[in-house]
């Protein structure tokens, strides 16, 4: 199973999620599986994705919010586990890609335990921890929000799209696609 795969498993069982995704894999791969859809990438901002991914799920409430992280984003952002937890944000799911490197710099191994969910559970999280795709939309229909899932995953081959987007393209197409269904 490869990162592009997982994601489109993702955006299957989401379909009409907005997604936020940290540099690295994660962004890549959205660009992928959503055929470059109006997502927010965060380009260089290591471990901001997921307190943006707060603010974005507490802005529109009434839709579904996809947090979608590489796992050492997740430990240069970690204490935005503790605010998920303390807001649990009813709306917002968090998916870690664990290949357990920093693979877009060089691919050097993490350094500490990737152990997220463990984490998380231990902060009255739902929980799942998955290494199958066919285990992927199961996990997320069986969830209570807000949820993390640590997906583990082999580095190999880089998917296609860069990561590094231009910045007020992604802002702009973001709006758009987070205001849509408003009034
Ligand atoms: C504050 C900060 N430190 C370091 C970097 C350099 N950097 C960019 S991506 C990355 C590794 C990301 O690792 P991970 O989130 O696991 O994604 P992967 O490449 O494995 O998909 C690093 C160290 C950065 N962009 N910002
Ligand atoms: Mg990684």
């Amino acid at each position: 199973m490869d990162a592009t795969a997982i994601v489109r498993a993702l955006l299957a069982a989401e379909p009409d999620a907005l997604a936020v995704a940290s540099l690295g894999t994660a962004t890549s791969a959205l660009r992928a599986a959503s055929d470059d859809g109006p997502h927010l990438y965060m380009g260089g901002a290591m471990g901001s994705a997921l307190a943006v991914a707060l603010g974005v799920a507490e802005a529109r409430p009434e839709r579904r919010v996809l947090a979608l992280l590489g796992d050492g984003e997740v430990l240069m952002g970690a204490g935005s586990l503790w605010s998920l937890a303390g807001i649990r944000p009813p709306n917002l799911l968090v998916v870690i890609l664990c290949d357990g490197h920093y693979s877009i710099t060089g691919g050097q191994p993490l350094g500490a335990p990737g152990r997220f969910a463990e984490v998380a559970a231990a902060l009255g999280l739902g929980t799942a921890v998955v290494s199958d795709l066919g285990e992927i939309a199961p996990s997320l229909a069986a969830l209570p929000r807000p949820a993390l899932v640590e997906v583990h995953y082999a580095p190999g081959e880089w998917p296609g799209p860069s990561p590094f987007i231009d910045p007020p393209v992604v802002r702009s197409r973001f709006e758009q696609a987070a205001a849509e269904g408003s009034s």
